[in-house]
């Protein structure tokens, strides 16, 4: 196989693929790159690289160094597949794939949902959406980086979850940093208050993240355990003493906002789900 790009995910991939048994050439722009990566032939140019494997993945920084890296290589794709690990939207996977199979390649475009520590481990996966064909060909030497997930052959459903996903994580990330600011201007512990009780609580509420996917698929059925106006009544006290530490709430007043609008609309006596659905009616 080949991978193109030895940037820190890339690497981890050839390298993965090397411990696995798998004959792996490699290329990046910038000639050097990963000195301590051994059993790997370097190619010394993209269209060599592709040229020697049947099996192409690429992992650059974004999707217009893919468009750039793969271009001079274009006319070597026909017969091979090529499977393209770069972060990207559903529009990127969906012109890629386009751009393949006008090669007379088979693609995938991929999702990872790993950090370079975990390619190779058990805790990392991969969706994958794009050929079937090339996935049941390949998914097994895909396994070799991180547990293969195919979500559909739209190719743009990889990046779309992928995308949903580091939602999930970045929005999380928010919350957490806006408590940690918080308790940090009094003297609480950040350890102690992360350790002991921010982790046991978000976790505590990751399990009511199905319930209100449910309500927003199939409709709420009941009166809602924590109504919309109380939550935003509540809310206007998060921001206040915020203030008053000297912590901006920058990366929660958007559902400050939210919530108002909400109970506004006349959604106060309803749970989450109809925030969900305001953000999708959005714009
Ligand atoms: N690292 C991570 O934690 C995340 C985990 C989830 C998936 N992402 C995505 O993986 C893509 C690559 O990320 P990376 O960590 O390998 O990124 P870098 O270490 O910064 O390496 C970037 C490579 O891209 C090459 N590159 C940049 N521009 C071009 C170009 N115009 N033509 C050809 N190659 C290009 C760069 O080459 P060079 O600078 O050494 O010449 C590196 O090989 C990314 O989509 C993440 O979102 C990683």
């Amino acid at each position: 196989m080949t991978v193109l790009g030895l940037g820190a995910m890339g690497t981890a991939l050839a390298q993965a693929f090397v411990s696995a048994g798998h004959p792996t050439t490699v290329w990046n722009r910038t000639p050097g790159r990963a000195p301590g990566l051994t059993g790997v032939t370097r190619a010394k140019t993209v269209a060599d690289a592709v040229s020697a494997s049947s099996l192409i993945v690429v992992c650059l920084l974004d999707d217009a160094s893919v468009q750039e890296a793969l271009a001079p290589a274009a006319t070597e794709f026909t017969g091979r597949t090529l499977v393209n690990l770069t972060n990207g939207t559903p529009a990127h996977a969906r012109r890629t794939a386009d751009w393949a199979t006008q090669q007379g390649a088979d693609y995938l475009d991929g999702g990872i949902m790993a950090v370079p520590a975990m390619i190779g481990g058990p805790a990392g996966f991969i969706l994958y959406s794009g050929s079937e064909a090339a996935f049941e060909k390949y998914g097994a030497v895909l396994s070799a980086v991180a547990r293969p997930q195919f979500v559909g052959t739209d190719p743009g459903l990889a990046a779309l979850q992928d995308l949903a996903l580091l939602s999930g994580m970045y929005g999380m990330f928010a919350g957490a940093f806006h408590a940690l600011a918080l308790t940090s201007s009094e003297k609480v512990s950040p350890t102690a208050f992360a350790e002991q009780l921010l982790v046991p609580w978000l976790t505590a509420m990751l399990g009511s993240i199905p319930a209100i996917a449910r309500d927003l698929e199939y409709g709420a059925d009941g009166a809602a355990g924590s109504n919309l106006a109380m939550q935003s009544a509540g809310f206007a006290n998060l921001l206040d003493a915020s203030r008053a530490q000297g912590v901006d709430p920058v990366l929660l007043a958007p559902m400050d906002d939210l919530l108002a609008r909400a109970v506004h609309e006349g959604h106060g006596d309803e749970d989450l789900a109809a925030v969900v659905q305001l953000l999708r009616t959005a714009g």
